[in-house]
């Protein structure tokens, strides 16, 4: 039993998004979504949105909870929909199950829907409240938000950094600045990360294979790579050009069948064709010259900077040098990673309701 209802929507929703993050990455173009139900002090029911096409987190929180959902109380970290979808909506499930209360993260950004679940809820005499642990369902849900309001994924640049701020030595061989839980870390976003951005620089000199591998682990995937290739000078049989690969590029390159082409130079077009494709998020790895590129256009969202408890001297310091002035962010907070620190700002603001 919980001190007060306060704490009790707090916890709940808490678990309602850890929910929601097992299907990090898997739900695209959909939000992750969680759900859980709550009723005589005690949980009944549970669920998530698992996939694009599958029913969402309300209806699965519904089926378990079965009979006991009548009365209770529904935390849900997206507020329900209320349109004719792939799905039906789950704003007349939870009407027909007789909920009592149902508490939201987060408005819906979707037209479709966004206020109008709550409204339809109120409507049948459900009692509903809205921003229990709002900034962190919105943190989530970040790529999903971004797209379905800027037609865009959301593009999240990373890079590791020593204590004076150089990313690597001036001939940018390859020396390994992280620690291992930073590593595992990385491994992790992609994870849970849809696709991944380098340039053609970073395939001709690392040779990566932008693959999951996170040890002892089975239900991992693989991100889709985005290879960025103005000129085609990267081999149709690099290993990155697995089947399901973007490459943009200029280039009349011929690529094998399974591999899908976006023919421009304008990064803005790149990112609403990614968007098309139902991407929701994307990381930036590799080479600080993409990463320039997206700078230059404003189109780096949100920053995840290791720093690293090293000092290099002469170096290669980091992409900045491309911008004058002082610029605000939207956020930021550290992490310990054990041997680093992570940092993550928010350049970008994360769109809300009004957009
Ligand atoms: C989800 N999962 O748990 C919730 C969603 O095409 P549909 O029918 O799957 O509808 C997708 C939209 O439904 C999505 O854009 C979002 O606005 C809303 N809510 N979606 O995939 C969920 N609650
Ligand atoms: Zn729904």
């Amino acid at each position: 039993m919980y001190q007060d209802r306060t704490e009790q929507d707090t916890h709940l929703m808490q678990e309602a998004l850890s929910l929601a993050a097992r299907a990090l990455g898997r739900t695209s173009p959909n939000p992750p979504v969680g759900c859980v139900i709550y009723h005589h002090g005690r949980v009944v029911g549970r669920g998530f949105h698992p996939k694009a096409g599958e029913p969402h987190a309300e209806v699965f929180a519904l089926k378990d909870a079965g009979d006991l959902a009548r009365g209770s109380t529904v935390y849900v970290t997206l507020e329900p929909c209320s349109h004719h979808g792939r799905t039906p909506p789950c704003a007349d499930a939870l009407i027909e199950a007789g909920v009592r209360r149902v508490v939201v993260a987060a408005l819906d950004p979707n037209p479709l829907v966004s206020g109008k679940g709550v409204e339809k809820l109120r409507n049948a005499g459900i009692q509903v409240a809205v921003g229990v642990l709002q900034e962190q369902a919105t943190v989530q849900q970040a790529g999903f938000r971004t797209r379905i309001v800027q037609g865009r994924p959301r593009v999240t640049y990373k890079f590791a950094q020593t204590l004076d701020g150089k990313m690597a030595p001036l001939q940018r061989e390859q020396v390994w600045l992280t620690g291992l839980s930073s590593r595992r870390f990385v491994h992790e976003l992609r994870n849970q990360t849809d696709a991944i951005a380098v340039g053609s620089g970073t395939v001709l000199m690392d040779h990566p294979q932008l693959t999951t591998r996170l040890e002892g682990r089975d239900d991992t995937r693989d991100p889709t790579p985005v290879v960025f290739d103005r000129s085609g000078r990267v081999p149709v049989t690099a290993k990155v050009l697995r089947e399901g690969a973007v490459v943009v590029t200029e280039s009349q390159q011929v690529y094998p069948e399974g591999i899908r082409v976006i023919r421009s130079a304008d990064l803005r077009e790149v990112l609403q064709e990614l968007g098309t494709l139902g991407i929701n998020s994307l990381l930036l790895e590799g080479g600080p010259t993409l990463a320039s590129a997206f700078l230059k256009a404003h189109l780096i969202d949100d920053l995840l900077v290791f720093i690293t408890p090293k000092i290099m001297g002469t170096g290669l310091s980091s992409i900045w040098t491309e911008l004058s002035g002082l610029q605000e962010v939207h956020g930021m907070h550290a992490e310990n990673l054990e041997e680093d620190v992570l940092l993550r700002a928010f350049l970008n603001p994360i769109p809300g309701v009004e957009g």
